[in-house]
This record gives C-alpha cells, sequence and structure tokens, in this order.
C-alpha cells in the first residue's frame, strides 16, 4: 500500500491532534487510501521539537521547517503552527511541490490568504484548510439532509461558538490575543469554525452586519515558549502585555441564495466550553447542532405526524455519513479525535484520487474575506458588501 510521507511543522495543541489522526486513520478507514506515514516534526527549540516527535510518533525532528519543506522525500507539509507562520510555510511548500494542509484561520486576512491560495494553484498541489469540525458525522447527516431536500428551501441559519477559557482576566495572553500572530480574536479563533459551517450548510455569505467588543484589554504575560491557553492563571504581581483583538462579535448575514442569519462567537461566555451550535429552518423542516453533544442531530420535519411534530434527536452511528469506517452501533461516542481522523481520510483520498480536497485554500480565503468584512463593518457601523471586500483584495 502507498505510504505518503509527512512533515508536521508545530508539536503544540494542534500537532497532538493530527498526529493521533495519522496513526488512527487506518485503523477506522481501511483499506486506507494511503498510509500517513509520520517522517519529520518541526518546532522552534531542539528540545521542544525532540519531545515532540518522541511523543507524537515522529522518527524525526528539526528545527529547520525550511529544510523539511524542500526535503524531497516529503509529500505532504501539515501546518499546524500559530496563525502569522502559515503563509510563509504554505507558499514555500507550494513551490517545492509538497500538498499542504494547514490548520484554520488559513492567514491574517485575505489579502495573504490569497498569496497563499494563487501559489498553490500555480504549483498544482492539494491543498486543504483544517475546519474538522464539519467532520463530525452529525453536521455531514445535516448536509445530506440539506442536500436531499429534507428540510427544502433554506430560511435562516443561526451560529455560535461560545467558550470561556479566557473569560478570568488572570488566564494568560496567548498568542491569540496579539493581532500581529493571531490576526483577529474569537473572530479568527472560533468565529471562522461558525462561517465555515454556514457555507458548508447554507451557501456562499454575500453581506455582513457586524459588532465587535474587547472585554479585558490586557492579560498577564506568559513565560515559557509553549502556549498554555486559559489553563494557568497568574496572580495580580504578573506583568500584564495588552491584547488587541476583539474578544466578541455578533453579525447579521445575507447568503446568495437569500437566506439570512446570524453568526455569533465570544471567549468569554462562562459556563460555556465548546458551544459550537447551529440552527437551521427550512421551509419543510429544522435541524439543531450543539458540538457538546455531537453524536445527536435534532431534527423537526414538517411533515411528520400532527400529533408526534417537535424536534427529535437523531444518534449518529454505522447508518450515518462515515459510519462505516467509525464504531459499529450508534452513540458510542465521536470525539474531537475522530474529527482530525475524518479529515485525514479525507485529504488522503483527495491526494490518493487526485479529486479536490474540502475545505481547500478557497474555502479559506473566502473565510477570511467574510473576516475582514465582519470588522470592517463593525468599525464602520454599516453593512458590507463581501464582493467589494474581495475586489479590493490585490
Ligand atoms: P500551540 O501554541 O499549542 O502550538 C504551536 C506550536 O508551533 C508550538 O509548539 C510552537 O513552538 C510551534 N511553532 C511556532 N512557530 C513555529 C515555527 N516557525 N516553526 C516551527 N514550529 C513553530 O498552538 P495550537 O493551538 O496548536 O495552534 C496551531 C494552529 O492550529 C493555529 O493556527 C490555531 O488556530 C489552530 N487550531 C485549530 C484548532 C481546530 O480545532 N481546528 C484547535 C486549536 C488550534
Ligand atoms: C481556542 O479557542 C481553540 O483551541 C481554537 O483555537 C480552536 O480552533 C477550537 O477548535 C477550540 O478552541
Amino acid at each position: 500500500m502507498k505510504k505518503l510521507n509527512v512533515g508536521m511543522i508545530g508539536g503544540g495543541f494542534m500537532g497532538k491532534a493530527h498526529a493521533l489522526a495519522y496513526a488512527g486513520m487506518p485503523m477506522f478507514f481501511w483499506p486506507a487510501p494511503a498510509i500517513p506515514h509520520r517522517h519529520t516534526l518541526v518546532d522552534v527549540k531542539e528540545e521542544l521539537a525532540k519531545d515532540a516527535a518522541l511523543k507524537l510518533g515522529f522518527e524525526n525532528y528539526s528545527t529547520d521547517w525550511r529544510a523539511v519543506v524542500n526535503d524531497p522525500d516529503i509529500d505532504i507539509i501539515d501546518i499546524v503552527t500559530p496563525n502569522n507562520t502559515h503563509a510563509e510555510i504554505a507558499i514555500a511548500a507550494a513551490k517545492a511541490g509538497k500538498h499542504i494542509i494547514s490548520e484554520k484561520p488559513l492567514a491574517l486576512g485575505a489579502a495573504e490568504a490569497k498569496t497563499m491560495l494563487d501559489a498553490v494553484k500555480a504549483a498544482g498541489v492539494k491543498h486543504a484548510v483544517a475546519f474538522n469540525y464539519r467532520r463530525t458525522p452529525a453536521v455531514a447527516l445535516a448536509k445530506k439532509y440539506i442536500e436531499e431536500g429534507r428540510i427544502g428551501k433554506i430560511l435562516s441559519f443561526r451560529g455560535t461558538y461560545l467558550q470561556d477559557w479566557s473569560a478570568d482576566p488572570n488566564s494568560p495572553l496567548s498568542w491569540r490575543f496579539q493581532k500581529k500572530i493571531a490576526g483577529s480574536g474569537a473572530l479568527g479563533d472560533i468565529g471562522t469554525h461558525v462561517v465555515d459551517f454556514a457555507r458548508y450548510l447554507v451557501g456562499e455569505i454575500t453581506d455582513v452586519n457586524a459588532v465587535t467588543k474587547t472585554w479585558i484589554h490586557e492579560r498577564p504575560v506568559q513565560t515559557g515558549g509553549v502556549d498554555k491557553l486559559g489553563t494557568v492563571k497568574s496572580g495580580a504581581d504578573v506583568p500584564k502585555g495588552a491584547v488587541d483583538v476583539d474578544d466578541e462579535f455578533i453579525t447579521l448575514v445575507k447568503f446568495d441564495n437569500g437566506a439570512i442569519g446570524s453568526i455569533e462567537a465570544t471567549r468569554n461566555a462562562w459556563g460555556r466550553n465548546n458551544f459550537l451550535t447551529f440552527e437551521i429552518h427550512g421551509e419543510k423542516g429544522s435541524l439543531y447542532f450543539n458540538y457538546e453533544r455531537r453524536d445527536e442531530l435534532q431534527v423537526c420535519f414538517a411533515d411528520d405526524p400532527s400529533d408526534a411534530k417537535g424536534f427529535r434527536t437523531v444518534y449518529t452511528g454505522p447508518a450515518t455519513p462515515y459510519g462505516e469506517g467509525l464504531w459499529p452501533i450508534p452513540a458510542l461516542g465521536i470525539g474531537y479525535g475522530e474529527t482530525k481522523i475524518i479529515e485525514t481520510y479525507d485529504f488522503f483520498k483527495a491526494i490518493v484520487e487526485g479529486t479536490e480536497a474540502s475545505p481547500n485554500f478557497n474555502d479559506g480565503y473566502r473565510i477570511e474575506v467574510i473576516a475582514d468584512g465582519i470588522l470592517e463593518s463593525a468599525e464602520k457601523g454599516e453593512w458590507v458588501s463581501l464582493e467589494k471586500t474581495a475586489a479590493s483584495v490585490k
């Protein structure tokens, strides 16, 4: 069976998730399209790279991503580093003829994302952006129902992504609060996952009207190289650094097919952990999903008998999307790891079969256009047409 050698750049939180997926993919989806070989892991310091390679099962380690990108033995470059590094690594990898999967958000903004899209198109390599939540079987089931016309023409989409890991002002100044590294705040970090749902399930977004807020303007500076998100609280005596991104945004949206909706995200919602949800209303029914109960899709069909009409729960399992590879009976439990395993399976299939991966850098670019539009709208206090935003990207 064909083997594809992976060079993974970054050995943090997402490094772990992607490494798990490389190990697990053939165990779930057999015969696998190709066997992922964890060839080389790169991180910024030798001790980080060596430790992560050992922990995550990579054969080699390096501190030089350029050398790995240009290594003729490497087939795939996997970018799991902070957002400000995605473009430089992806463009070099495309020039070296490597297939690329990049974590989200694709870039710091639409202009940078466009340079990445142009590079992969020119090189003719396969490219994917890691919006893995759409790989949750219940989300893929919602897509199937929509495509089958089970809820009819879509009228509206309401999407949220609410977390609380940074609601405490003493949680550290992660790179996620620094514009030069993250690009934006809750918008790029978690809001883009909801935008991906909206585009995947409903269609292209054409107009936005948004507000953004920064609630906590400074946070304790972290010591040590490894990002701790909200997990380590600091005392009052720790030096503070400025937050220059949004903590929260809410936007109205219009879709090109006439549907309307709203999208919101915050990391300051006490009690909400990974409250990634959507509710979709169509002319013939409604669908509701909440990632915190990710084995379930809530459905209501207008033609259900009137004495039994109302939301009911469909549990995902062997009969629902990706069920053939997952667990043998419904509701055994889908986890974050399985979404990454499915993402890897789909990406490897695209490479081996020569098809377009999805979501890919074009989707990543469009999502950056929408994110830029949201920031512009919040600043101007008015509706923004995304065609104009896209047209202004050189
Ligand atoms: P992290 O901070 O935990 O890990 C990043 C790693 O990259 C660190 O080990 C760091 O030392 C390393 N690194 C930084 N610059 C580097 C360079 N130039 N060369 C080599 N290594 C470098 O960050 P995390 O949480 O893993 O995030 C990485 C990316 O994944 C981000 O773009 C983030 O938005 C995305 N992400 C996506 C998630 C999803 O659900 N799809 C979940 C969490 C993060
Ligand atoms: C932090 O908000 C984070 O790790 C995001 O970066 C991820 O994209 C999300 O999936 C989980 O939360």
